[in-house]
């Protein structure tokens, strides 16, 4: 075996080798979750003839890579099989499986395929519908701007729906489908949802959540009171993915968000770092809505063939809405805590101005780190009106992380001993004018020595209650990835890293205040992450 390369991830799912960008058609059948993925088989840069890769699990943290599920075939996906999603028709157990298809002509068009041997457990192979394509753009979006079906939902009319991410100049859509068969498709002349001045909206997805607080799942056709939506939707030129809740009004076909699409930083989103292209799927297993998204890389294209790969996927989050209604929260599946090894604690540590304290005898280029902060008096926190400051700029300030009241306090991630390498991943506790707002931040401006790499600091501003005593951190620590969870789980921002120094066992960690007042960690749990058991099937001993 080769030595490991110091980027290479040991629990994150990665293909063994090249590009992989968004996820695809995720889904839990007869006791198997299946991942697909955007995949270039050929390079580490993306390309023009892209697959669905394709991997299988029994726990979404070991995977067994299978054959490429989906390739370019017939005139309707020659040039390229793009992003799709899966739906399981319930009572005949069958998934079905929509994706984007580049065409002869370079136009982009839906198109349908199922399984071959649906006793076949892993869904190894694929059939296309000789009907193919089943959507082709239709008046008012543009041939090349058509993409990315939606899982279908049903309606309480039985028909099937889905959504098309589309453009028609500055504005982008979502365009609804509807069918009785799963195979003809008829357009609703109406977008389900429209934005302005944004382009293009790539992969919708739409699920509804539970108002009332649960942590459960619901299932994509679910409609009735105790549920409220979600529409996400993948803007391309802002590279983000933006979440709305709202209203679908089922009759009209549409859906209203309760708040709508600004383009500035007051807008929701999944992750405030790199995250894009994500999906969810339902799992009935465990009642859960299960979240994926794609982490492409902060190097450049030269050292991404030199690694002879691209692209992560996160670790799939559980997704539901948060009590106040306001914000979706996302926490890394309970599965990922198989993987703890060694486990170190602190409590009842008061960290002093200026403190920074190692947790030391975890392996800290591969863990998961929880901490939860107690703060002092929130008066004394220096003041900020959030309205119109990015927060993004606020993290990028030269000493945003380095000194203040309340805060920076947090971690200093995948650190060298002299701390000229590190992640800082933290929070600052302002006064606001109507009440009090948190900034937390992942700064990788320190990250590595190297240079050529993209080191953008990423921040968001949450509101928090005034009687707020504690906040939490959480963070995924894995060679070249760093994933936060802030305020268990309000607030989530992914980087990815490649620190010169602070590689493997001489990677560390700290906990740290450089703010003026104290705070105390009131405790502290920090694992050593086992490696995943990630490979081709007969390669691995994960069965
Ligand atoms: N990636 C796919 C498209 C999608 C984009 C191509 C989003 O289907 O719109 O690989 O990252």
């Amino acid at each position: 075996a080769t030595a490991k390369q110091p980027y290479r991830t040991s629990y994150h799912f990665q293909p063994q080798e090249n590009w992989m960008n968004d996820p695809n058609g995720p889904m839990y059948y007869k006791g198997v979750y299946h991942l697909f993925y955007q995949h270039n088989p050929e390079a580490a840069t993306f390309g023009d003839r892209i697959v669905w890769g394709h991997s299988v699990s029994y726990d979404l943290i070991n995977w067994i890579h299978l054959n490429n599920a989906i390739e370019p075939s017939g005139p309707y996906d020659i040039n390229s099989c793009w992003s799709g999603s899966a739906t399981i028709i319930p009572g005949k157990e069958e998934p079905m499986i929509l994706y984007t298809g580049i065409d002869d002509k370079k136009h982009q068009v839906q198109n349908l395929a199922v399984p071959r041997n649906l006793s076949d457990t892993f869904l190894r192979e694929w059939v296309k519908h000789s009907q193919n394509p089943v959507m082709t753009p239709p008046s008012g979006v543009e041939v090349d701007n058509f993409r990315d079906p939606s899982t279908a939902w049903q309606g309480k009319d039985g028909k099937w729906r889905v959504v098309v991410g589309a453009q028609n100049g500055d504005e982008g859509k979502a365009i609804l489908y509807q069918s009785e068969d799963f195979v003809s498709w008829k357009v609703d002349p109406n977008p389900f949802y429209a934005s302005q001045n944004t382009g293009v909206c790539e992969c919708p997805d739409f699920f509804p959540v539970y108002i009332n607080g649960s942590t459960n799942g619901v299932e994509t056709s679910l409609q009735n009171p105790s549920v409220k939506h979600v529409l996400k939707i993948s803007y391309l030129r802002k590279q983000h993915d933006y979440y709305f809740l709202g209203n679908y009004a089922s009759d009209q076909g549409n859906f209203i968000p309760d708040v709508r699409f600004t383009g500035t930083s007051s807008d929701l989103r999944y992750d405030y770092g790199k995250f894009y292209a994500s999906k969810s799927f339902f799992e009935n297993a465990k009642n859960r809505r299960i979240l994926w998204g794609w982490v492409n890389e902060s190097d450049s294209t030269q050292d991404d063939i030199q690694k002879g790969w691209a692209g992560l996927q996160t670790i799939p989050r559980q997704v539901w809405l948060d009590k106040s209604g306001k914000r979706l929260v996302q926490w890394p599946l309970e599965e990922v805590e198989q993987l703890r090894g060694k486990h170190i604690r602190i409590t009842r540590e008061n960290l002093e101005h200026g403190s920074n304290l190692e947790v030391s005898g975890i392996t800290a280029s591969q863990a998961d780190v929880e901490v939860l902060f107690e703060l002092p008096e929130l008066e004394k926190a220096e003041f900020l009106d959030p309205n119109g400051v990015d927060p993004q700029l606020l993290c990028s300030q030269e000493y945003a992380a380095r000194s203040g009241t309340i805060g920076p306090f947090g971690l200093l991630a995948l650190a060298s001993k002299d701390l000229k390498e590190h992640t800082a991943v933290f929070f600052r506790i302002y006064r606001a004018p109507n009440g009090y707002v948190s900034l937390m931040c992942s700064d990788q401006s320190r990250s590595s020595l190297r240079h050529d790499l993209d080191k953008t600091t990423y921040g968001s501003i949450l509101d928090i209650d005034p009687n707020l005593k504690t906040i939490s951190l959480r963070s995924l620590i894995d060679h070249s990835i760093v994933e936060s969870f802030g305020d268990e789980g309000r607030v989530c921002i992914t980087s990815r890293v490649y620190p010169s120094l602070a590689i493997d066992k001489d990677a560390h960690l700290y906990v740290f205040n450089y703010g003026s007042q104290s705070v105390v960690v009131s405790e502290l749990n920090a694992w050593s992450m086992k490696q995943a058991e990630i490979g081709y099937e007969g390669n691995i001993s994960y069965t």
